[in-house]
């Protein structure tokens, strides 16, 4: 009981010293992102008072539409992180164009790309919901950041992570030493260190697929389905069991800590799969590289492809790299790829 409490801050902190040219930027937008993860957090926990009482707290007397979770979580990301001066240009899931940063507040070399409320549709539902973001170091020489800036290639990241809006709030982040996760005190405010050095364990439990679309799949995704259900007659194996919550943080989380595959192959009505590259897939391969896993679209590992669009979407295989290995194989097996 006499561990020392870490709070994100001072683990922050004690990371960039590693780094004796440090300025401080870096770290002071990590900070940024907690601080906004425990603004979208306070929210979250009180969807479902939200009609009665209004956002924030004020009873809605004029009848306005309130304004939705994701909407709410998408300019509380940009609020926190436009005058910083830490930024020079953001993307999100929610914008169609890249988000500039007003110059009267100085331009800054990182870029923030984020999805600010993954798996909004179960917010209703009262399941876990999740932030996901990504940072780079801006590529253009100066002014403000451009699309390319935010069209970079996921080994060029610098740090990513995700806030989980769960029975606890907790952030997981990785700036290339390990993976770190910190659960939120509700009562102080602070991201407490909690999960250190996450590492992916080695035998996997779980494997998370929305298997309504099995008909959709190509015959490579169907067999290496078998395969996890231990139903491939010439390679058998223990079962995996399946949990599928239709949110990939929820079950990118749950599978980065016991073990286990979430994928959403491409499909025959969504040939492109339905993830996006930017904004979900790349960050999380990121995340689970550093934890010893892999991601892959089914046949390159996501940190190797380049963006092309702000919003592409792209198939994901990610966990447990003997398993995303193995869906790999099957593909190009079975698929001709
Ligand atoms: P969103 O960015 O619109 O929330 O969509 C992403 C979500 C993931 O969190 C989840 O894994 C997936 O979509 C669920 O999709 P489906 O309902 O097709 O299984
Ligand atoms: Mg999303």
């Amino acid at each position: 009981m006499h561990d020392q409490i870490i709070t994100i801050e001072r683990h922050i902190v004690e990371q960039e010293r590693r780094y004796p040219q440090a300025t401080g930027v870096f770290s002071n937008l990590l900070y940024d992102i907690a601080l906004a993860a425990k603004i979208i957090a306070y929210e979250t926990t009180r969807a479902g008072l939200v009609e009665i009482l209004g956002l924030a707290g004020r009873i809605n007397v004029q009848g306005e539409q309130q304004m939705k979770l994701d909407l709410f979580a998408n300019e509380t990301m940009i609020r926190m992180n436009s005058y910083t001066g830490r930024l020079a240009v953001m993307a999100s899931e929610e914008e169609e164009d890249i988000i500039p940063v007003p110059e009267e507040y100085g331009i800054g070399k990182y870029v923030l790309v984020f999805d600010p409320l993954d798996g909004s549709s179960n917010v209703d539902v009262n399941v876990s919901i999740g932030t996901i973001f990504g940072v780079y170091r801006r590529k253009s020489k100066q002014g403000p950041g451009t699309l390319e800036d935010c069209l970079q290639m996921g080994r060029d990241l610098v740090a990513a992570g995700y806030i989980i809006y769960g029975s606890s709030t907790m952030m997981v982040y990785s700036t290339g030493q390990g993976v770190h996760g910190f659960t939120l005190d509700p009562g102080v405010g602070e991201f407490l260190l909690s999960h250190p050095d996450i590492r992916m364990p080695e035998r996997s439990k779980y494997y998370s697929v929305n298997q309504g679309y099995e008909q959709y799949w190509s015959e490579g995704v169907r067999r290496f389905t078998w395969w996890l259900q231990g139903m491939d007659r010439e390679d058998p194996r223990k079962p995996l069991s399946g949990r599928y919550s239709g949110s990939l943080v929820a079950d990118f989380h749950r599978n980065l800590l016991e073990g286990g595959i979430y994928y959403y192959p491409a499909e025959a009505t969504k040939p492109e799969g339905k993830l996006r590259l930017v904004y979900e897939a790349i960050p999380l391969a990121f995340i689970v590289e550093q934890a010893g896993g892999y991601a892959s679209d089914g046949q390159r590992n996501i940190l190797d492809i380049q963006p092309k669009s702000l919003h592409q979407r792209i198939p994901l295989f990610i966990g447990n790299l003997e398993l995303v290995k193995k869906a790999e194989e099957f593909i190009s097996e079975y698929d001709g790829q």
